[in-house]
């Protein structure tokens, strides 16, 4: 094109977007004086901002009148944030521009390093009460105070998958508490499941790399079912505990909510004489346990990849406060001895039934963040943070993660100064000589930077305190300085063993089918073997199953245990999900399926008895506006039925007309919903208009109370019913 051509039809372009900008700013409204470059300004439904237009067409939003002034991390105020400062609207742009360099600079640079492991993760706010008195076994503060309460922050996280991973992979849960106490913070840095993997530190990183995408490829994602994990596990029978709980529902919870938490070391509690009791903390969730079927989790996981932070930020949102008690088991010297194995090895625990859990106080999350990076990325977790009455015992694994977790904070965070960052500093006094280093928020004020000094009390800085400090248990050590695993670590098999008899049946099949689908994912034969070689020495049946279900005919011979594993061991129901019951529908969510003119009474009546019972009701429809009752009142859809299937839900209720019934039938997303319900075991409610929509879907047609499909009507007594019934989570007796 010729160079006048060029600017002609640049000239007849400005004109257009002139008098286009001319018309939007009329829509807009006339408002004050009009800045340089920006046309007619007015105000839009921007919320209440001035808005004007630009030369190009773009929306520029005004500060003043009540609205902040955009600055620079230098404060200085700017003017423009659409456009880059160029020479002549089309020509290149400057170096000049600081506003711009800024801007772009401080993006690149938003991301810091994703947790090696727990990546995945999401905080809430939230306070400890103590509610009974340790004052006996400890000297710590937040344990002599029945009634005092604490300041938490707690994160939840999956280990193995990276930040943007799913929440429902199977997979342990991280439990960690931050406590601010009165004598610095607290750290409680625990899983959803007891036990651990490996018994000493230095197996952590083959741990982890094992469970990781594979090097090579980049894959799997958040997921233990490739052979590099079962390869590692098949070669380390100390796991095989841990790949019960794994393989077990424990690792697909329906939310953290329903889940508990477990300090998993030997900790122990220092008392103001110096005395010394062993101790293991739990935690209890009010709410009950519970957890989904393995089909769920691979749906939800593509339904919502979030649904575990949705869950817990909608729960406190709407003030349905998670809450969950702290437990303690406190035990000495003589029961260590006495008992089975080594209090020191964190492949094993002790059962509730033989040191029972004492309930001392409880946790409540009761504020979601104000801002997800400042608080739940950058908080930093060490298990090292303990406090005066609280200390270590010589497990090889928390004496190595109290190496690791400093380590991995500055590497993290980039600096030593990340306790100064908000969610990691301590809520009591704070005063020391450390000074410099990135990002210094706190800096020590007059001469006095080292101790001791002759600058007095009130010059002099901070000194140490004999009485109040922290001072380590005084325990006796002695032995050869060697690398050697302790004989009483050896048996491997036998608290395996223990927790898969302590499961119900269903809990049993659920956990063999895991195996199997873990399995299946195996490429490699001989790694197939090896780990039902291994379970072998956990239950034969079980090994039987797996292989069956691997479609293996000659099971593989047994694995030579280190130590002969012991059949002795009496069941502990406390380890089942299912043998603890809720008892309650608190705190779940039904999904109705609505459709135009659906009854009325039917759904006020369904409201009522869930909200009686601290439930929680969601509306699906066909459309998300332009659905009412029979009596005309729009109903407010959470999901239209293609985004809300039945698996986001912990029961479900069919509330349409007969028309509604049909055209429903005719969709397959709703014909979905009645059927994976009915497959998750999940109890149904409907009305007699269902019935279209149940013979389109093939499943449940006929199916009655005694199959956990009630009836709905306009009577109290029917939603009642329902309710009641949801109690037991689950239908599990459906074939
Ligand atoms: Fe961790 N672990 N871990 N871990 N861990 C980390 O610290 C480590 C272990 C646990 O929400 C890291 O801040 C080693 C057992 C949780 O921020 C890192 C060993 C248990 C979280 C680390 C273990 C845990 C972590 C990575 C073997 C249950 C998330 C990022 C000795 C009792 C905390 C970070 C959060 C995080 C190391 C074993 C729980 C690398 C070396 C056992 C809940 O420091």
């Amino acid at each position: 094109m010729a160079a006048s051509k060029k600017a002609a039809n640049k000239s007849s372009d400005r004109s257009k977007k002139k008098s286009a900008v001319k018309r939007k700013a009329k829509a807009a409204g006339n408002t004050p004086a009009k800045p340089d470059g920006i046309g007619e300004l007015g105000r839009r439904e921007h919320g209440d901002v001035t808005v004007g237009v630009g030369a190009g067409g773009e929306t520029h939003q005004i500060a003043g009148d009540g609205v902040a002034t955009l600055t620079t991390q230098q404060g200085i105020p700017v003017a423009d944030d659409q456009n880059t400062l160029t020479v002549g609207p089309r020509g290149p742009q400057l170096l000049e521009d600081f506003v711009m360099r800024e801007k772009i600079f401080h993006f690149d640079h938003e991301r810091i390093p994703e947790r090696v492991v727990h990546a995945r993760g999401y905080g809430a706010r939230g306070y400890f009460e103590l509610t009974e008195d340790l004052s006996d076994v400890t000297r710590a503060d937040i344990f002599g105070r029945v009634g005092a309460k604490t300041d938490v922050f707690v994160r939840f996280s999956t280990v193995a998958g990276n930040k943007g991973s799913a929440d429902l992979a199977r997979d342990v849960r991280g439990f960690a508490v931050k406590f601010y106490t009165s004598e610095g913070n607290w750290d409680l840095v625990g899983n959803n499941v007891p036990v651990f993997f490996i018994q000493d530190a230095i197996k952590f990183p083959d741990l982890i790399h094992s469970v990781k995408a594979e090097p090579d490829r980049g894959f799997p994602q958040a997921q233990s079912a490739h052979d590099n994990f079962w390869d590692f596990i098949s070669l380390m029978p100390e796991s095989m505990h841990m790949v019960m709980w794994q393989m077990s529902d424990r690792t697909i919870p329906r939310s953290f909510r329903f889940m508990e938490g477990f300090g998993v070391h030997t900790f122990r509690f220092v008392n103001a004489e110096g005395g010394s009791t062993y101790v293991k903390f739990h935690w209890k969730p009010k709410q009950g346990l519970q957890s989904v079927v393995w089909d769920e989790a691979l749906k939800i996981n593509g339904a919502d990849p979030d649904f575990h932070r949705r869950d817990l930020w909608d729960a406190i949102e709407t003030r349905d406060y998670p809450e969950w008690e702290l437990g303690v088991q406190l035990f000495d010297d003589d029961f260590a001895d006495r008992f089975d194995f080594d209090v020191l090895d964190a492949t094993k625990l002790i059962p509730e039934e033989e040191v029972p859990v004492r309930t001392v106080g409880r946790l409540v999350l009761n504020r979601n963040v104000d801002n997800f990076f400042a608080e739940t990325e950058q908080v930093a977790f060490c298990t090292q943070n303990v406090v005066p009455g609280i200390g270590f015992t010589n497990d090889p694994l928390l004496q190595g993660r109290n190496f690791s977790y400093l380590d991995t904070q500055l590497k993290r965070l980039g600096s030593p100064n990340f306790t100064h960052l908000p969610v990691n500093a301590p809520r009591c006094p704070m005063a020391n000589l450390y000074q410099d280093g990135h990002m210094a928020m706190h800096n020590p004020v007059g001469r006095a930077n080292y101790e001791p000094n002759s600058w007095g009390a009130k010059r002099g800085g901070p000194r140490e305190d004999p009485v109040a400090g922290f001072r380590s248990h005084a325990s006796e050590e002695s032995g050869a300085t060697r690398r050697v695993r302790p004989e009483s670590f050896a048996d491997h098999y036998s608290q395996a063993r223990q927790f898969y008899h302590s499961q119900s049946e269903v809990e049993r099949a659920h956990l063999g089918d895991a195996l199997v689908f873990e399995l299946s994912k195996v490429e490699t034969p001989a790694i197939r073997s090896r780990v039902i070689a291994s379970l072998r020495n956990i239950d034969g049946d079980l090994a039987r199953t797996v292989a069956e279900g691997l479609g293996i005919e000659t099971l593989p011979e047994r694995l030579e245990p280190a130590a002969k594993p012991r059949a002795d061991l009496a069941d502990s129901p406390a380890l089942s999900i299912l043998k603890n019951g809720p008892e309650s529908f608190a705190g779940r969510k039904v999904g109705a399926l609505v459709s135009d003119g659906c009854d009325a009474k039917t759904l006020a009546m369904l409201r009522r008895a869930l909200k009686k019972e601290g439930a929680m009701l969601e509306l699906v429809a066909p459309t998300v506006e332009g659905v009412a009752d029979s009596d005309g009142n729009a109903l407010e859809i959470a999901q239209k039925i293609d985004g809300g299937p039945s698996v986001l839900f912990d029961a479900i209720a069919i509330l349409v007309t007969e028309d509604g019934a049909r055209e429903l039938g005719a969709m397959p997303p709703a014909r979905q919903f009645v059927n994976d319900a009915w497959a998750h075991k999940k109890f149904v409610a409907r009305t007699d208009a269902a019935q279209p929509l149940f013979d389109a879907a093939g499943t449940a047609e006929e199916a009655g109370e005694a199959d956990g499909v009630l009836t709905l009507g306009a009577k109290a007594k029917s939603a009642q019913a329902f309710v009641e019934r949801c109690r037991e989570l689950r239908h599990w007796e459906r074939a």
